[in-house]
């Protein structure tokens, strides 16, 4: 691994990207380059109080933008997808730098901003309601969305600035303003984001103040987002106990909540897999990222009459996996975020092991006299059954295998934890891809055939079910919930019949 200086490099992107120095510099909070392990930039923070205010303006930008037409708020998103473009290798590389990824996920992660932009302009003309049969003559019944109010963001470190954009650009074709709180690991990349969307609101020119602001600082922050009733809906991403502070606070005051918590992804390898197929996959969704995805694959059982032609195979590839500086193009497997992800992975590790694990790959790849970066190589550990840390996520690169014989113990298997996000099954034949995808098949959000857990496109609705939390982001539908439902009935005869029968003559 080569030394990159980061900390200048920090410096220059943001210079680049035209975040000002004083937002970055000689404040409180600390973000650390997980590359290196350096600190890059100290930040100013801001209260609760200051919090509250902020969404008070939020509020009056609220009551300006939802009458702006929506294919006009539309425009402010084109613009932001233009403006994204233009800066995406800078900001994919400063995800690289704050958030750890590989060079191509960095910039995969700004590509899939400018994807739900360019899906949210579509959206802006298409916020359609419906018009329903009326069982009374002379009436229309229709549906009309309208915005919804202030929409709280808070997104985690492994997404920095994605999971910010499919809630953003959503959330402001719908007519609504945003407050933002990033992760207290990746503030760097949230500050370019909103100096991004800010060049995109100076060309679009009169959109209100405030409309989309970023809020620096601990989970403060997030506690005045979730308890204040002025903000309508939380999208919150993070782990599943973060999800049961903030679920039931939002249920308290009849607050909606998009929740998008942990995941424990399992793949299931069939007798007829394409098996050069499934190990691209497999590697790719339990490696990539450094297995730090809420999608990653975290789980696999394999036929036991293919598992001494893929398991092997598997194990080869994880043992000679670049590991090492995400900056650099040959590295596939960056570092983890820091210390408390190495220690969790340790700890699951040997738990792994009580349970009669057997483990390859899993230690610590250090620069000589460096240890302030957490690299390790991606363990790979075969299980002789479904038990302690496998029924867990762990926010690391491990991947559990274990055998099956039987598809229907199999399934029961795979739907045995308590997160319900990302599945997948690899196999030909159509019974078992079916019956994978059926009402008692995976009980997931997402279920996939030969392709991996992760690396979702937008255009899908993207979340899962049980502790996973039961939200959806991104594409189809998902816009709903970013909007208020009105059901009108208007009555254009000269009658006033009333529904179901019912007669209440006066007089
Ligand atoms: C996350 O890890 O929080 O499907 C989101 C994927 C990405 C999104 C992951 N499109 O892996």
């Amino acid at each position: 691994m080569t030394k990159v200086d980061v900390k200048t490099e920090t410096a220059a992107l943001l210079d680049k990207l035209g975040v000002a120095r004083a937002a970055w510099q000689g404040g409180d909070m600390a973000s650390f380059s997980p590359v290196s392990g350096e600190e890059i930039g100290k930040l100013k923070t801001v209260s609760a109080a200051e919090t509250n205010k902020a969404i008070d303006a939020a509020h009056e930008a609220f009551k300006a933008w939802r009458l702006v037409p929506a294919p006009k708020r539309g425009e402010l998103v084109r613009l932001l997808g233009e403006e994204l473009r233009a800066s995406k290798a800078d900001l994919g590389r400063l995800v690289s730098i704050e958030a750890g990824k590989i060079t191509s996920e960095g910039l995969g992660e700004v590509q899939e901003m400018i994807d739900i932009c360019d899906f949210a302009v579509g959206l802006s003309r298409q916020l359609y309601g419906l018009t329903i049969a009326t069982e009374r003559p002379g009436h229309r019944m229709m549906e009309t969305w309208h915005p919804l109010g202030v929409v709280g963001i808070i997104s985690a470190f492994n997404f920095p600035v994605a999971v910010w954009s499919w809630n953003a650009a959503l959330a402001l074709v719908a007519g609504n303003s945003i407050v933002w709180k990033p992760s207290e690991k990746t503030p760097l990349t949230a500050l370019a984001s909103q100096a991004i969307f800010e060049r995109a609101l100076a060309r679009f020119g009169d959109a209100p103040a405030n409309l989309s602001q970023v809020l620096i600082g601990d989970r403060a922050i997030g506690e005045a987002l979730v308890d204040n009733h002025k903000v309508a809906l939380v999208s919150a991403t993070g782990s599943t106990r973060m999800g049961k502070e903030v679920g039931p606070r939002l249920a308290k005051r009849f607050a909606r909540s998009i929740l998008e918590l942990g995941g424990n992804n399992a793949g299931i390898v069939c007798p007829s897999a394409d098996l050069d197929m499934a190990l691209r996959a497999i590697a790719f969704g339990a490696m990539g990222t450094a297995g730090q995805r809420c999608t990653t694959l975290r789980r696999l059982f394999v036929h036991d009459s293919v598992y001494d032609q893929l398991v092997p195979r598997l194990k080869k590839a994880y043992t000679s996996v670049s590991v090492g500086n995400p900056l650099e193009t040959s590295a596939l497997v960056g570092p983890l975020v820091d210390k408390q992800a190495f220690d969790g992975m340790q700890k699951a590790i040997a738990a792994a092991k009580a349970e009669g694990g057997s483990v390859t790959g899993g230690e610590r790849v250090t620069e000589a006299g460096k240890d302030t970066a957490y690299y390790v190589k991606p363990a790979i550990v075969e299980m002789p059954k479904q038990a302690g840390p496998v029924l867990e996520e762990t926010f690391a690169p491990i991947l559990y295998v274990m055998k099956y014989s039987d598809f229907e113990a199999v399934l029961e298997d795979h739907n045995a934890v308590s997160a319900g996000l990302s599945s997948s099954i690899f196999t030909l034949n159509v019974q078992e891809a079916e019956r994978f995808l059926s009402a008692d098949g995976s009980d997931c959000g997402i279920a996939n055939v030969n392709i991996g857990t992760s690396g979702a496109e937008i255009g899908g609705a993207f979340g899962g079910e049980k502790e996973t939390g039961g939200g959806r982001e991104s594409g189809s539908d998902a816009w709903k919930a970013y909007m208020r439902r009105a059901t009108n009935t208007v009555n254009y005869s000269k009658a006033l019949p009333l529904a179901q029968g019912v007669s209440f003559d006066i007089e």
